[in-house]
């Protein structure tokens, strides 16, 4: 297992400085910021990346994420042109020698919270959702008053794309995933880069759009599309945790078992009701997931790929991107890391 962390670039308040002195922490997780969702990615600026993070004294591990132009998702016709570009891009991190993308296959919205800074009782706070509150957000102003996500839009785009969807069921996204995948695949094994879908967060339909991969059968169905060890998973424990339905541990087993898992990320939920739940700090005793058993499960399968302490909560003081402060997150990278040694020695 390599411990990585996230670094949202030079305007990340947490600095690559800051991350190089985490212990353990020899990798991140990172992305350009400058490119337009469909346009392929520059070299230069790959290379640029790279060498920033080498200058830290850390290394670019994995890249989260490539986003997928929603053309894409909805099967338009320009999609073949976005895909190529997308091809164009993972030619480009081979040779860059970046071994893992991450990128999620999410109709509109990425991930998803109605609060962003839920007091939790020890006075910090944390990412909450509930399904009864979503249904109270109104789109009909764009995405403006939404909270988090890396893509804004405008009522009038953002009313065309839920337009556009409207009428897909989930079949119909499957289908799209895999015309995508049976691109990007085999592009990806020659490169060299093993893609890596993150789950749906939160896992169920959320403002009525179709959400897919969300369970075990998901996953399992998604690696069969196209079946080849670059055509994997980020299992994510928060993701996958929210639903109680999941049982990550044996999710792990079968999907690690043929090499399909390329990237962790882990944090904890705790799960309050139906389609309820918040963020939790990392160790088992404080959520639903129980981050020993999801390690064992890992160990079984000889799991040696990247992982990163996903979400923390707001605490110290600390005011910064919801999810994304250092100091929750550092201890979260500090709790794995010893779990990890516990259990593998
Ligand atoms: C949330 C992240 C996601 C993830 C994308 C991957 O904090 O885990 O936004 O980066 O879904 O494409």
């Amino acid at each position: 297992m390599k411990m990585s962390f996230r670094w949202f670039g030079d305007d990340d308040p947490v600095s690559l400085e800051y991350i190089r002195q985490i212990p353990g922490v020899r990798s991140v997780v990172s992305a350009l910021t400058n490119v337009d969702v469909g346009a392929p990615w520059p070299k230069d600026d790959i290379d640029r990346l790279v060498a920033r993070i080498d200058t830290a004294g850390l290394e670019l591990g994995v890249v989260e994420s490539v986003a997928v132009h929603e053309d894409i998702k909805l099967g338009r016709p320009t999609r073949d042109r976005l895909i190529d570009h997308y091809c164009d891009s993972i030619v480009r991190l081979g040779e860059a020698g970046i071994p893992v993308l991450c990128y999620n296959f999410m109709p509109i919205f990425d991930w998803t919270r109605t609060e962003l800074a839920m007091p939790l009782a020890d006075g910090s706070t944390a990412l909450g959702y509930d399904h009864r509150q979503l249904a109270r957000i109104d789109l009909s102003k764009g995405t403006g008053d939404l909270p988090g996500w890396a893509t804004a839009y405008d009522a009038e785009t953002l009313g065309g794309l839920l337009t556009a969807y409207h009428d897909m069921d989930e079949e119909q996204m499957w289908e799209h995933l895999a015309y995508f995948l049976e691109r990007v695949v085999p592009a990806a094994a020659s490169a060299n880069v093993k893609l890596a879908i993150h789950p749906d967060d939160p896992p169920w339909p959320v403002f009525g759009l179709p959400r897919i991969i969300t369970n075990g059968p998901a996953l399992e169905r998604l690696t069969r599309l196209v079946d080849h060890p670059a055509n994997g998973v980020t299992f994510c424990t928060g993701s996958l945790g929210a639903s109680a339905d999941n049982d990550l541990p044996a999710m792990l087993r079968s999907l690690g078992a043929r090499r399909r898992v390329h990237f962790m990320h882990c944090r904890n939920v705790r799960r309050t009701g139906e389609r309820q739940f918040h963020e939790t700090p990392h160790p088992s005793e404080f959520g639903s997931v129980d981050m020993l058993e999801v390690f064992r499960a890992l160990r079984d399968v000889s799991y040696d790929g990247p992982m990163r302490p996903d979400h923390g909560r707001m605490i110290w003081g600390e005011r910064g991107r919801p999810g994304y402060g250092l100091y929750d997150r550092a201890l979260g990278a500090m709790y794995l890391q010893g779990l990890w040694e516990g259990m593998s020695r």
